[in-house]
């Protein structure tokens, strides 16, 4: 039994050790935060662990120190005891007051990640089985199963949606994971850092759920402004779509988008 218990818990700790080696992994767990807003959920989960682990220290060391030293022995009873009003006043405040800094705390949290600051670049994230669709409405641009390429530091609005079941697009480098549903808009935002993040969609959706993986490159601007023009070339976006250097844009289809993939 004790050495099962050591197999076991070498096992558990040898997982845990696994889970800090491989940064673009998306199944290591407690992968580097790679936005503002996975910084803050960090910051919340520490925050939370810290106030909460007093607690469940003194009340399993507390449990443990009763045990031993008030239980029955050969000759003597164990001891009881009845009542006494400022430990039950005090074991009642003071959970309750770290409950409120973590809610009040929490709240803001949820609040600032449902609501995006002032947007800086909107992209509308299409799910659809068993691929992504991102349309740049300002650029004219759509793409379709490739990488999300969003610059740096700048507020990246998502508007969501899906046209067949219930997708979920999630990033968890990123802090992100967002459903989208038929005939419904929803919203999420992020402002990162460079690098490429990966993710996967997270909602049960068929049999190639699985292979529904997400990529997001996140550049600098000027790499970002490239992207753009020469994906705006390769599609054939009409040059009036891109505001920033229009030379490099094949002339206007009929359209006005373009897509990759239907
Ligand atoms: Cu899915």
């Amino acid at each position: 039994m004790k050495q099962r218990l050591f197999i076991l818990s070498t096992a558990l700790l040898a997982a845990l050790a696994c889970a800090g080696a491989h940064p673009g992994d998306i199944t290591n767990w407690l992968q580097a935060p790679a936005s503002t807003t996975a910084v803050e959920v960090r910051h919340s989960f520490f925050l939370t662990l810290i106030l909460i682990a007093p607690f469940l220290l003194a009340a399993e060391g507390l449990l443990l120190f009763v045990i031993f030293r008030f239980r029955a022995k050969p000759g003597r009873e164990p001891a009881k005891f009845h009542e006494n009003t400022r430990l039950e006043i005090a074991w009642t405040v003071a959970p309750a007051l770290v409950l409120i800094v973590i809610a009040v705390s929490t709240y803001k949290l949820i609040e600032s990640i449902n609501y995006s600051p002032a947007s800086d670049i909107q992209v509308e994230v299409t799910g659809q089985r068993f691929f992504w669709k991102y349309t740049y409405p300002e650029y004219g641009l759509t793409i379709s199963d490739e990488p999300l390429v969003v610059p740096e530091n700048k507020v990246v609005t998502l508007l969501g949606t899906s046209v067949d079941v219930i997708h979920s697009w999630w990033v968890p480098a990123l802090g992100i994971k967002k459903d989208v549903l038929p005939g419904r808009i929803t919203e999420a935002w992020f402002k990162a850092r460079r690098g490429t993040y990966k993710g996967q969609c997270a909602e049960l959706c068929g049999p190639l759920h699985a292979e529904m993986l997400i990529d997001v490159k996140v550049v600098s601007e000027d790499e970002f402004k490239s992207w753009i023009r020469s994906k705006q070339a390769e599609l054939a976006v009409p040059s009036a779509a891109a505001p920033a250097d229009s030379s490099a844009a094949k002339p206007a289809d009929s359209t006005g988008t373009a897509t990759g993939r239907q």
